[in-house]
């Protein structure tokens, strides 16, 4: 699983001079800001770095639903499973926007799901943790949500216009999620009994480093992130997001009273960010590659699922083939009278 390189032809960036003329109007577009619409004229490596970026965001999003399910039945009050219930229906939506999304670049959404069950295309690397204490989903809202947004609202701006669409509305819903699980978690933490208070520190050792890997590898070692900055798909790159993340969440995590377990982490005022430890490479690739403690478990829920919906999509290509018939019938009998 997850063994290969998705390959998108972006192993260097093109120099202008040897662009053709529709792909230096292309550039041009890009550069003032114009959207890219699925109608538009783009390179192959565009159209096939987007559909990488797009489904792999969306099978994130399906995915993400499994840790968090995991929850549903044990939430501690009815107002908790109601907003758990509600953020997971919210991820399974983002789901759906972007496989759409994706769809308008040439893709159909079956390849994108063969894809992903046959281990070809990744999901992100958070999702192979396991969440084993109601603290998880705390923070899973506020770390995850939270990474997530820093991400996203920088795609936002992206150059593909269905893609910096469906992301304005994401984005909106991952806020909710994020102080959700804030104020989940700071619930814990102030009104909480002592082992309450330590789940939560547990939480945050486990979850701490996984989520700053979300933002996938330092500059320097992101073979996309050099290409997908000159298309404008992204705006940022991986090591400028991971540290805008840190900076804005340490701050909440002392209002909560807690650490996180990286004795370099410090305050620089010389260059007005936070410093962090080295982060372990070895398991960030490990996870992608399909060796992360839940990869096994996530497929094969994600396949047995497709699997048992099976005659919901032959239900529905069986209705909609009944409705094309009594409608093609319909203008017969019109004509004829
Ligand atoms: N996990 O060249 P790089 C959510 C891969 S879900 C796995 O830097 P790129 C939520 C990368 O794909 C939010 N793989 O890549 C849902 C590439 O391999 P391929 C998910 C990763 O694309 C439920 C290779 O490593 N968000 O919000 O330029 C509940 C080299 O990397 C990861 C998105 O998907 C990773 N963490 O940059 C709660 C955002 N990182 O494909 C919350 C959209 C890297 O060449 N995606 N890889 O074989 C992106 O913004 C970019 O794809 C990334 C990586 C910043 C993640």
């Amino acid at each position: 699983m997850y063994a290969q390189m998705v390959e998108t032809d972006v192993k260097q960036i093109k120099d202008r001079a040897d662009m053709d003329a529709q792909e230096a109007a292309f550039m041009q577009q890009i550069d003032i800001e114009n959207k890219i619409e699925p109608q538009s004229w783009m390179p192959d490596a565009y159209r096939k770095t987007l559909v990488r970026q797009i489904s792999q965001h969306a099978h994130s999003e399906i995915i993400g639903m499994q840790p968090e399910g995991n929850w549903l039945t044990r939430a501690p009050t009815l107002k908790r499973k109601l907003q758990l219930a509600a953020k997971i229906q919210d991820e399974c939506g983002h789901g759906l926007y972007l496989y759409s999304a994706a769809e308008t670049l040439g893709t159909s959404r079956s390849q994108m799901l063969d894809d992903l069950h046959t281990g070809k295309a990744k999901y992100s690397s958070i999702f192979n943790y396991p969440t084993l204490s109601w603290a998880d989903i705390g923070a899973v809202g506020w770390l995850v949500d939270g990474a997530a947004i820093v991400n996203q609202v920088m795609l936002q701006r992206t150059s593909y216009g269905p893609y910096a669409r469906a992301m304005v509305r994401i984005c909106k819903e991952e806020s909710f999620h994020q102080r959700q699980g804030y104020e989940l978690l700071l619930t814990m933490m102030k009104q909480g009994t002592q082992a309450q208070k330590d789940m939560v520190q547990d939480s945050i050792n486990r979850l701490w480093w996984p989520s700053l890997m979300m933002f996938g590898p330092t500059d320097d070692e992101s073979p996309n992130s050099a290409q997908s900055m000159a298309w404008k798909i992204k705006r940022k790159g991986n090591d400028e997001i991971r540290q805008q993340f840190i900076d804005q969440t340490i701050p909440q995590l002392e209002v909560l009273g807690c650490t996180v377990p990286d004795p370099d982490l410090k305050w620089n005022e010389a260059t007005g960010h936070y410093d962090y430890g080295t982060i372990d490479w070895t398991e960030f690739f490990a996870v992608i590659k399909g060796n992360g403690p839940c990869n096994k478990q996530r497929l094969a829920r994600k396949v047995q699922a497709h699997e048992n919906g099976a005659w919901v999509r032959e239900a529905a290509i069986a209705y909609a083939d009944k409705q094309a018939n009594i409608k093609s019938q319909q203008s017969n009998t019109n004509k004829v009278a």
